[in-house]
């Protein structure tokens, strides 16, 4: 008999990672006796892991989070670390996962954590637990870095990039049903953008039956809005993140067919669309399966040098007529700007506010966010975004009028407390 119990802690926000993970966990004919929980971070958390480790034989506390998150995390995780000590709780394991465990995983052994799962959990999650299950330390599980007892950093080697197909994107019987990830890894470069690090430059895509699998999933659970992640949302199919129309429309009229038009949504929160891979086909596409009133496009700035410098690959122009495609069809266009880039300049701001003035007054919304040097992009080693008090104010009156949404302000804090920890991790 399995005597482990898992706890997948994460908020809200990293439902996708932990629904992966409990999907990975659930085909796992090694593991159909474990005893697998969900918990928020902090006190719920906290209480879970003791009830749990006076039972079992060993608690494994798996942790999702993504770098601006890492203050937060670190708070709680002193806390579990504290708790574990006066309890002397030695049978439970912590593990990281997720994007910053990935991009970053000496700072988040650092942090306190036993194990960091780097790269992809839905194979290597598993191993460690059968791993540790069997009285082993782990340290032959391929994508996992640890803590030696002699107090040094060891690292395996990143967990293999798994195929799609082998996996469902959330688990059943946990009933983790959610949006359902239909392209893993993205052929772009951005340079702000950790995504290709983490995934991969290869399009890696679901089959269609699989994601017709997880719609019908959904739909027995009551989930009846069905949304789709993807880094390009009408990338799907393709090899080389042009859009494969033909295969776009074979699952937009598939998934259509099983859960009405009114709920099915492509190219909207919480993914986007690429503003060239924009075009009246596609966007017809859209209007015609899918119950959107929105596209998000990702145009990050009005200036075509720092569409440059963030290799960014398309054109202002590109934005200007990825919009008029997206209105021309009645859809509400919602347009990621980043502000605080490194190297913006005044003449970049007001490049990208003539911009942002011209599409608002065409309807569109300007979703606003600020520069984050995030662990695993070619920016991480930048200086954290900084909004200056005119950008602010403009930001305040476009809100004002509806034209302007989004976390800005909050991510610049972020951003300044993530630098700030990760260089004192660094330093440990
Ligand atoms: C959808 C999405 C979201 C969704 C939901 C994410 C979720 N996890 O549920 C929402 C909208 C909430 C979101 C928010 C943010 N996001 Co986001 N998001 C994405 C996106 C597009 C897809 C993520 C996803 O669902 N992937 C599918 C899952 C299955 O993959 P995964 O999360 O990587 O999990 C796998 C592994 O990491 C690992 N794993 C994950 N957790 C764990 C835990 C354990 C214990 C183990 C063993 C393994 C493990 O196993 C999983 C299966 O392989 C990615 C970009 C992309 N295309 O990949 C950005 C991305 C993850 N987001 C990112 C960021 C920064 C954010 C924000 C923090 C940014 C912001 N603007 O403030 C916000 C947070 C907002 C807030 N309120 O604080 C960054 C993270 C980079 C980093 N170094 O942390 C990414 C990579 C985008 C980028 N530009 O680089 N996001």
């Amino acid at each position: 008999m399995l005597d482990l119990a898992v706890v997948l802690v994460g908020h809200r926000k990293n439902w996708n990672s932990l629904a992966a993970l409990a999907g990975a966990l659930e085909v796992d004919a090694r593991l159909r006796e474990l005893a697998l929980h969900f918990a928020r971070p902090g006190a719920p958390a906290l209480a879970q892991v003791q009830e749990l480790a006076a039972r079992q034989a060993l608690v494994v506390v798996g942790y999702s989070f993504m770098s601006p998150d890492l203050a937060r995390v670190a708070a709680e995780l002193a806390e579990l670390r504290g708790m574990l000590r006066e309890g002397a709780l030695g049978n439970v394991r912590l593990v990281a996962g997720g994007p910053h465990a990935t991009a970053a995983w000496q700072s988040t052994l650092a942090l306190g954590f036993d194990y960091a799962v780097v790269g992809e959990g839905e194979a290597a999650f598993p191993e460690l637990l059968c791993e540790l299950a069997a009285g082993r330390d782990g340290s032959a599980v391929r994508g996992v870095a640890w803590r030696s007892l002699e107090g040094a950093r060891v690292f395996n080697g990143r967990a293999r990039p798994v195929s799609l197909a082998d996996y469902p994107p959330f688990s059943a019987r946990y009933r983790r049903q959610g949006p359902i990830e239909i392209t893993r890894g993205c052929v772009h470069r951005c340079r702000f953008c950790a995504t290709p690090f983490l995934a991969g430059r290869r399009l890696r895509h679901r089959p269609l039956g699989a994601v017709l699998a997880a719609v019908e999933s959904c739909l027995r659970e009551g989930v009846d809005q069905i949304r789709f992640i993807a880094p390009d949302s009408l990338a799907y199919g393709s090899a080389d993140g042009r859009p494969r129309l033909d295969l776009l429309e074979a699952l937009l009229r598939g998934a259509s067919e099983m859960a009405g038009r009114a709920n099915i949504f492509l190219g909207s929160f919480p993914s986007e669309v690429r503003p060239e891979s924009v075009s009246a086909p596609a966007v017809e596409l859209i209007a015609r399966y899918c119950g959107n009133d929105n596209l998000v496009v990702g145009a990050q700035s009005g200036s075509a040098r720092q569409l440059e410098a963030m290799r960014r690959g398309h054109t202002v122009a590109d934005v200007r007529r990825a919009v008029k495609i997206i209105q021309g069809a009645g859809l509400r266009a919602n347009v990621d700007i980043i502000f605080g880039l490194p190297g913006e300049t005044a003449e970049d701001r007001e490049l990208t506010f003539g911009l942002i003035d011209e599409l608002a007054a065409r309807g569109a919304r300007i979703h606003s966010h600020t520069f984050l040097p995030l662990p695993g992009s070619p920016w991480a080693t930048c200086p954290p975004g900084e909004v200056d008090a005119a950008t602010a104010r403009r930001l305040g009156a476009l809100a004002g009028q509806g034209a302007q949404y989004g976390s800005w302000q909050v991510q610049a804090q972020q951003a300044r407390e993530m630098v700030e920890l990760m260089a004192r991790l660094a330093a440990l």
